[in-house]
Formats: C-alpha cells, sequence, structure tokens
C-alpha cells in the first residue's frame, strides 16, 4: 500500500499558509494527503484584521474513535499551527492512528523575527516542546528554536558555533532529527541546518530580494513531501528551500501575505522526478 501521511494545521481560509499550501503541495510530491484542521480562521494572523477563529480540539477525539473504527492508520504525521490546548489530544491520536513505524514530523510554528504569533501565551513554547518530544524531526526557525530552549533570540551576528550549540541543544527536546532553518554566516546566503544528532550538514540558497509570510509552512510541506517520496532529510530540506526560493521569484511585491507557490507546482513535480 502506498504510504499514507495526516497533516495537523489550521485552516485559514485566505492566506495561502498552513493546510492550504500543505495539502497541494504534499499532494504534488505524490503521497496521499489526509487532512485534520486543528482550528478554522477567516485568514491568517500576520497582517489582516477581525480575524475569526474556530478552535477544533473538541472534534478531534470524535474524528479519532472515527478513524480507528474504520482501521485508519498513518505511515507518517505532520504537525504545524496547533492550538495552546491541543497538544495532548494530538499525542494521543498521533499514538492510536499511527502505522507501525510511523514518522513524527513537527513544525513547531508560534513565532518568527523574534516574536510569538498573535493568541500564543509565553508558556505555549514549553507545551510545544511536548510535541517535539519523539519527534522524527523538529523544523524550527531560529526564533522558535530559542523560545523552545527558553533562550534570548539572535536573528544575527552570530557564528556556526551558535547555531552548532542551538542545534545540539534542540535535540535535547527528545527530537531525533533537526533542521533549523533561516541560518545565515553571509549576508547573501541563507539556508538550513539539518542535523542527526552526530553530525550537522547545511544547505544554502541565495538570499531573496524579499521575506514572505507563508514560506515556513511551504518549506516543510515539501520537506514532508520528498522525505516520504524517499528522499534524505539534506536532500528534502534542499528542495524544499529550492522551492521556497522559485515562490518567492514567482510572487508579485504587490502579494503580500504569502507566496506564489501555485506557479512553481510543476518545478516540484520535476525536482522530485
Ligand atoms: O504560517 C504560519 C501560520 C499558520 N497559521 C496561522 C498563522 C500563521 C502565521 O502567522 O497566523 C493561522
Amino acid at each position: 500500500m502506498d504510504k499514507k501521511l495526516l497533516t495537523i494545521q489550521d485552516i485559514s481560509c485566505f492566506g495561502q499558509c498552513s493546510l492550504t499550501v500543505a495539502l497541494p503541495v504534499i499532494s504534488a510530491c505524490g503521497i496521499e494527503t489526509v487532512i485534520l484542521p486543528s482550528a478554522v480562521l477567516s485568514t491568517h494572523t500576520a497582517g489582516f484584521k477581525n480575524y475569526t477563529f474556530r478552535d477544533l480540539t473538541g472534534d478531534i477525539p470524535g474524528i479519532e474513535k472515527s478513524w480507528l473504527e474504520n482501521g485508519l492508520k498513518f505511515d507518517a504525521f505532520y504537525t504545524g499551527y496547533v492550538c495552546e490546548n491541543q497538544i495532548q489530544v494530538i499525542l494521543d491520536l498521533m499514538k492510536s492512528c499511527a502505522a507501525p513505524g510511523a514518522l513524527r514530523i513537527v513544525d513547531p510554528v508560534m513565532a518568527d523575527n523574534g516574536k510569538m504569533y498573535p493568541g500564543f501565551g509565553a508558556d505555549f513554547p514549553q507545551k510545544m516542546r511536548r510535541l517535539c518530544d519523539g519527534a522524527d524531526y523538529i523544523l524550527p526557525n531560529l526564533t522558535e528554536a530559542a523560545f523552545l530552549l527558553g533562550e534570548e533570540c539572535k536573528l544575527e551576528n552570530y557564528d556556526r558555533n551558535y547555531i552548532e550549540n542551538l542545534v545540539r541543544k534542540l535535540h535535547t527536546t527528545g527530537a531525533k532529527n533537526v533542521v533549523l532553518t533561516g541560518v545565515s554566516f553571509d549576508p547573501d546566503q541563507v539556508g538550513c541546518a539539518v542535523s542527526d544528532g552526530t553530525k550537522i550538514e547545511y544547505d544554502f540558497n541565495p538570499r531573496q530580494r524579499r521575506c514572505s509570510h507563508g514560506t515556513g509552512d511551504l518549506f516543510a510541506s515539501v520537506f514532508a513531501g520528498a522525505l516520504l517520496r524517499g528522499k534524505t532529510a539534506l536532500q528534502a530540506a534542499a528542495v524544499a528551500a529550492d522551492m521556497v526560493c522559485l515562490a518567492i521569484q514567482a510572487t508579485p511585491d504587490e502579494h503580500w501575505y504569502g507566496v506564489c507557490f501555485e506557479k512553481v507546482i510543476p518545478d516540484l513535480v520535476n525536482l522530485l522526478k
């Protein structure tokens, strides 16, 4: 049987992030993608006003029961933006609905550019650590990494030593492999550090002319899809980073709320051939 991946993150109806990116992208990788919405929002929370927010925590146990009664199990789980009080129900579901050897990929979505996203309390990073514990892969950006470790966030003027220490400390969450994003030792290059707990490898791309919302979700979705297609972690991270660059390049300047990943889905299919 082909592998099935379950992704758990919000539906931001408008905004090109979370599930509206993960479902098309992982599907384009040729992987059957099952979704579990953690919440439904009218838009994402970065730059829109008056967004609606419905937390779906209460629906999860019933969905889990229905899946179990139908014998549905998953070969991989990929979690993204989840709600404050949802960690335990997600851990329970990942246990009960796991096929033997199921993989856990956790993108600890909660912060960027030194700041927590709106709506998350100061203790959310501690809760997120529980999701990281036992994960096969975690994919924090530099801000999320510092928050997970309860440290001050350093976004510039750091060296290789700082990054490699950060990566080593991230393994103390209980994560087996760490992919740290947004790493830069040269103003013209940005990339990621990939660690299996014994060695740290890097992948770099030219820095794009601007940052864009939703690139973390695009990176994690491509990474998950490529990994399930049999790529190594470093190869999957490299494909994911290439896709982020292509998507930014395909996005007009006035398109402020996300990246036009739709236009580069053919490139993704080619990169995975
Ligand atoms: O892209 C991460 C993300 C996901 N979901 C929601 C968000 C954000 C970032 O702001 O607001 C609802």
